[in-house]
């Protein structure tokens, strides 16, 4: 009897004993690459303000492509928050809300972007699955069915870190932290525009901006002007486990979502800080 409770008290493990702050302890156990938990899916991030709040015009053809794409690939499809969330925020603001308030507020546009394209897609066997089910049940709803849709909002609420007013954690960093802690094949991110440009393409000096056909998230992480995702993408990229890069592109193209998750090189290509 004795002998079993010491046993149970003295398990040998490496960091039963010491501090989870020192790196040199903490390196030999932790620094090994996790393992790929669906390696076979591919995870395809449409864009709120881009595509949804486009309406039938933008949204019915990406369905149509979506549609089709399924006999071929395992999907996640996550959906932005658009101007919904953008009309919050400023309401919000001159409220005084924190961050912390707003962020659950603008996920919830998220997911119901979600659902608007989850009913399209039904009568293929897709439906939006919730957060916690994404966290528990993936594997098994992606048994069923060829796809599911969730939101891209990660749920921080108030654990939102309290740097900006605007929650920093926005859609596109919300769909790469799942792609990578899911060890997936792949994150498409469409948009309503070819890729990353050198300057807003849409902006008043939209005729100086140079596509870019590849860059890093290191290069762009110097890179002062705006971008068409979370500028917080580019720190969960530098940190990256699994995926090396991510292909923006315009999804108001037809075919171009289609090509890029057949491998092809129809966006701009940004390598992250796993590549
Ligand atoms: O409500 O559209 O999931 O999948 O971040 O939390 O704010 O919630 O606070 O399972 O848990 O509005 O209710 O809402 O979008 O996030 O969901 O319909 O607790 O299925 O209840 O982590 O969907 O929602 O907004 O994603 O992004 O009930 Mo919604 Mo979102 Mo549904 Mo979800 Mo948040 Mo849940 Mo959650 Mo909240
Ligand atoms: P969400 O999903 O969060 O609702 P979204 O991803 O659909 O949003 P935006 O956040 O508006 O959409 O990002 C896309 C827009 O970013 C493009 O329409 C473009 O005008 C703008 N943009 C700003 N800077 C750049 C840049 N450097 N290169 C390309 N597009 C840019």
């Amino acid at each position: 009897m004795t002998d079993t409770t010491n046993s149970i008290k003295h398990v040998a493990s490496p960091l039963a004993r010491q501090t989870l702050q020192d790196g040199d302890l903490t390196r030999p156990v932790a620094g090994v690459r996790p393992i790929r938990l669906l390696p076979w899916l591919q995870i395809v991030k449409i864009g709120g303000r881009s595509i949804m709040d486009r309406g039938p015009d933008a949204i019915l053809p990406i369905v149509e492509e979506l549609r089709k794409l399924l006999p071929e690939h395992r999907l996640l499809i996550l959906t932005g928050a658009g101007i919904r969330a953008r009309h919050l925020y400023s309401v919000g603001l001159d409220l005084g809300l924190p961050v912390g308030s707003l962020a659950p507020l603008a996920a919830s546009e998220a997911g119901q972007n979600g659902h608007i394209l989850a009913s399209l897609l039904a009568s293929e066997g897709v439906s939006y699955v919730e957060h916690p089910t994404i966290e528990s049940q993936l594997a098994v709803h992606l048994s069923a069915a060829r796809a599911v849709v969730g939101s891209a909002f990660p749920p921080y609420h108030h654990h939102e870190f309290p740097g900006s007013r605007i929650p920093p954690h926005r859609a596109d960093t919300g769909a790469f932290l799942l792609a990578d802690a899911l060890g997936a094949a792949g994150l498409t991110i469409v948009e309503d525009v070819d890729g990353v440009y050198t300057s807003d393409p849409n902006g008043p000096d939209g005729q100086q901006a140079q596509f870019l056909s590849e860059t890093s998230a290191a290069d762009l992480a110097k890179f002062e002007g705006t971008l068409p995702f979370d500028r917080a993408l580019l720190d969960v990229m530098a940190t990256a486990r699994h995926i090396e890069r991510v292909q923006v592109v315009n999804g108001l193209v037809p075919g171009r979502l289609t090509a890029a998750l057949r491998g092809e090189h129809v966006g701009t290509i940004v390598r992250t800080g796993a590549a």
